[in-house]
């Protein structure tokens, strides 16, 4: 199933290829830039400037979820090519319900949603996509377990594609247009990024585990501070972790911005890739350790080499619990049980909830199956509900046959099916809809309503053993470094501190992956979109973008505050229309909160001098001919990669985005489809927009990479606003906006 071919032919050039690099960049080279710089399309000429030069690059490999590959398929298939140019997988794992446990939820989804796989599979197979079925496993993890290598590089459609930086991998989630380009052998454009350099000292014990060193660091950087940065560990701190750790580290990079995490190949990763049964690429990289870290120099004088260094030290970080509603709000757990009661955090815990991509290897099942077992010996029971979602079929057969989900089990754990279930809001949660509540989970994310659309649950993000503890204690306000809990007999126990193992010494076991292989000749396999269905819908043609187009316009929100993926295209029970633009539009901006009367799905509609709801101002626009505009704040549009947040505002007629700042996937995102992206030169004037507005952006004519763009504010008292644009668009990206989107571009030049 792994490409040996082509990690065969990648480590045979490895060398060459970085010592032609060395030619030209001449200075000692960290990681990020040798894996880079080995990747770029053209042959570098130059030393490349971070954070300014658009690099054009060849990944390796591309992985897609059934929720994005709808989307990037369906834009595939416009492209009309008769294979894919590289390696790809699609992985059905977010379409899942969780409600009854895993077996009868996996057939429950591969009922709902069989036209959808039906489709996956069928262009799979023909195009030459490996096919992974509902039930195999969470996209990341099963990338980590068979795809990923160390040196090379690969684009997902999914912002935590930056898991398999834990295998030494740049990896790095993208909308589906930018998949597509990969999938047809174009070259993929990318910000050259700066690095971060952390610098790990000393080793995890007791409680901490690798979940509290990105916890930390959310909070140090923010869910903005990684932005246009990828993220390279290093250091002895490194090493000591186990490489399912640094995939964790590596996943939850995506929620302080960072295009990617990455970090050196050590005896972890050989181990690892050993236990997964792929010694040849462990044999490779053994060979050529050196070259798959920074050179010493860099170590040796970090701060020289790093765009910022950040120090932290394993042996006195402590567990982190993060939230709610944001996963930057990191409390150290000596002073949650504070933050809970001065903020009134609803103290009761209902559910506690382990595994996701993020968080489901041996060793966090084993760390936090030790707790379970503990609760058994000293007769605790459980006093919160309890999940279980383990990242693949692999982890999942091996952590059964260890005993350890009967552990879990023991406690009144409820294992679900190897999915991204309530990570996602695909969770039937029974519970009362708007009550204020508090749930903690070992996922990522905990943006509001972001698990159960309930806007009163009360998200917190812990490792999962500390998750496992709070099941125990039913309270947020209990510290088991501190605290006891009072058992069946009316004692008060302590616990221990977690122990767990990287792999089973049995290793790994599974009877069936779930995977299905692409036919060698695809050509004669039909792929069929219904008319009438409500799932499929073959995209529109877009019309090239004129000038006259962009004058007129009326807002259609001003964002306040927040305004993740989530908020402009909701998940959860949203997702069954993930492949059909028209119905997924209905679910524009449910979200996001209106600036000027703090509601969601109430905004003003000029035309009919009337509130309503955002779609049907949207619609009301369209079909009067009248182009939109929306409004953003900071770090619009983190989160996830999503390109249906972008696809939809360009389907209902949304023709310009400006805001004070953009989370990077998603800027893309718009400009791939055609949308302007455009933020305030002064970060202020976003005051200035007002309800009633009418807005004319002026500089399109001659519309350049340095041209100045600016928007024209006509008030309702008659008076207006000249508001200069900062813009970050290159030729290449100009181009895709006259010609309509992206892809568009691509079909004209064939
Ligand atoms: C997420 O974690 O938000 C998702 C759901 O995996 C998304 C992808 C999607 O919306 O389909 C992501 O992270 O990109
Ligand atoms: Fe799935 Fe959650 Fe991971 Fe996204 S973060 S891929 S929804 S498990």
């Amino acid at each position: 199933m792994f490409d040996e071919i082509l990690i065969n032919n990648f480590y045979k050039r490895y060398k060459t290829a970085l010592s032609q690099v060395r030619q030209v960049v001449t200075k000692p080279l960290t990681l990020t830039e040798k894996l880079l710089y080995v990747h770029t399309s053209d042959p570098c000429e130059k030393p490349f400037l971070r954070g300014k030069d658009y690099v054009t690059f060849h990944p390796d490999r591309v992985a897609m979820q059934d929720a994005t590959a709808q989307m990037a398929l369906l834009q595939f298939l416009q492209a009309g090519q008769a294979k894919v140019a590289v390696p790809a997988s699609v992985h059905c794992d977010h379409l899942i319900q969780a409600e009854l446990g895993a077996e009868k939820d996996v057939i429950q989804a591969s009922k709902v949603n069989k036209e959808v796989y039906d489709f996956l599979e069928s262009v799979s197979r023909k195009y030459g996509i490996g096919f992974w079925k509902p039930g195999a496993g969470i996209i990341h993890q099963v990338v980590l377990e068979n795809y990923a290598f160390p040196g090379g590089m690969m684009v997902g459609t999914d912002s935590h594609t930056v898991n398999a930086g834990g295998l030494g991998m740049i990896a790095i989630g993208v909308g589906g247009a930018d998949a597509v380009d990969v999938l047809v052998g174009e070259p993929w454009e990318l910000k050259f990024p700066k690095v971060i350099g952390v610098h790990l000292t000393g080793s995890l014990s007791g409680w901490t585990s690798s979940k509290d060193i990105i916890l930390y660091l959310a909070g140090l950087l923010t869910v903005k501070g990684g932005t246009g940065a990828i993220v390279e560990y290093f250091g002895e701190g490194a090493e000591s972790l186990s490489c399912t750790g640094k995939g964790t580290i590596c996943n939850m990079g995506a929620e302080i911005g960072a295009t990617t995490s990455i970090f050196p190949y050590d005896r972890s990763m050989s181990a690892y890739l050993r236990a997964t049964d792929r010694s040849m690429v462990a044999d490779y990289a053994d060979d050529m350790m050196s070259d798959l870290g920074p050179d010493q120099a860099v170590l040796d004088d970090p701060e020289a080499y790093y765009d910022q260094v950040i120090h932290i030290d394993l042996s006195t970080l402590e567990p982190h619990v993060n939230g709610p509603f944001t996963p930057d709000k990191a409390w150290p757990l000596s002073k949650f049980a504070k933050a809970v009661k001065d903020n009134n955090y609803p103290v009761k815990l209902e559910v506690g909830l382990i595994g996701s991509c993020t968080n489901s290897s041996y060793e966090d099942i084993s760390r936090s199956a030790s707790i379970a077992r503990q609760a058994r010996d000293k007769q605790l029971k459980a006093k919160s509900e309890f999940t279980i979602t383990p990242g693949s079929e692999l982890v999942r057969a091996t952590v059964d046959r260890d005993g350890l989900l009967d552990d879990l089990g023991n406690i009144g754990g409820l294992v679900l099916a190897n999915a991204c279930g309530p990570c996602i809001g695909q969770w039937k949660r029974h519970a009362e809809q708007g009550k204020p509540n508090s749930i903690i989970t070992s996922f990522n994310r905990n943006f509001a309503k972001r698990n159960d659309g309930n806007p009163n649950t009360h998200a917190f993000v812990a490792s999962p053993e500390l998750v496992t503890a709070f099941v125990l204690a039913g309270r947020l306000d209990f510290n088991p470094l501190t605290d006891t809990l009072e058992n069946a007999k009316g004692q008060q126990v302590k616990l221990d501190p977690p122990k767990g193992e990287a792999f089973s010494k049995d290793g790994f076991t599974v009877s069936d992956l779930g995977y299905l292989a692409p036919e060698e000749d695809g050509a004669e396999i039909e792929i069929a979109v219904s008319e009438s269905s409500e799932r499929l819908q073959l995209l529109p043609e877009y019309e090239k973008n004129t000038v006259d187009r962009f004058s007129g316009l009326r807002l259609l929100i001003k964002v306040k505050g927040k305004c993740t993926t989530d908020h402009i295209s909701m998940a959860g029970p949203w997702l069954k229309f993930r492949g059909h633009l028209a119905n997924i539009s209905k679910n524009m901006f449910l979200g996001a909160i209106n600036f000027f009367n703090d509601k969601a799905n109430e905004v003003y509609n000029l035309e009919q001098n009337s509130y309503l709801p955002i779609y049907d101002s949207a619609l009301a626009y369209k079909e009067a001919g009248i182009g939109t505009l929306v409004v953003g704040d900071e770090n619009y549009g983190e989160g996830s990669s999503r390109e249906h947040a972008a696809m939809e505002p360009r389907f209902m007629g949304v023709k310009v985005v400006i805001c004070r700042s953009f989370a990077r996937i998603h800027e893309s995102n718009l400009k791939k489809q055609g949308v302007l992206a455009f933020c305030f030169a002064n970060p202020d004037d976003y005051a200035k927009i007002l309800e009633r507005d009418i807005f004319d952006i002026k500089g399109l004519d001659s519309f350049s990479s340095d041209s100045k763009i600016s928007l024209n504010v006509l008030h309702e008292d008659g008076t207006t606003d000249i508001i200069e644009l900062f813009h970050t668009y290159n030729d290449t990206q100009i181009a895709w906006f006259k010609a309509g989107s992206a892809l568009s571009l691509i079909k004209q030049s064939t």
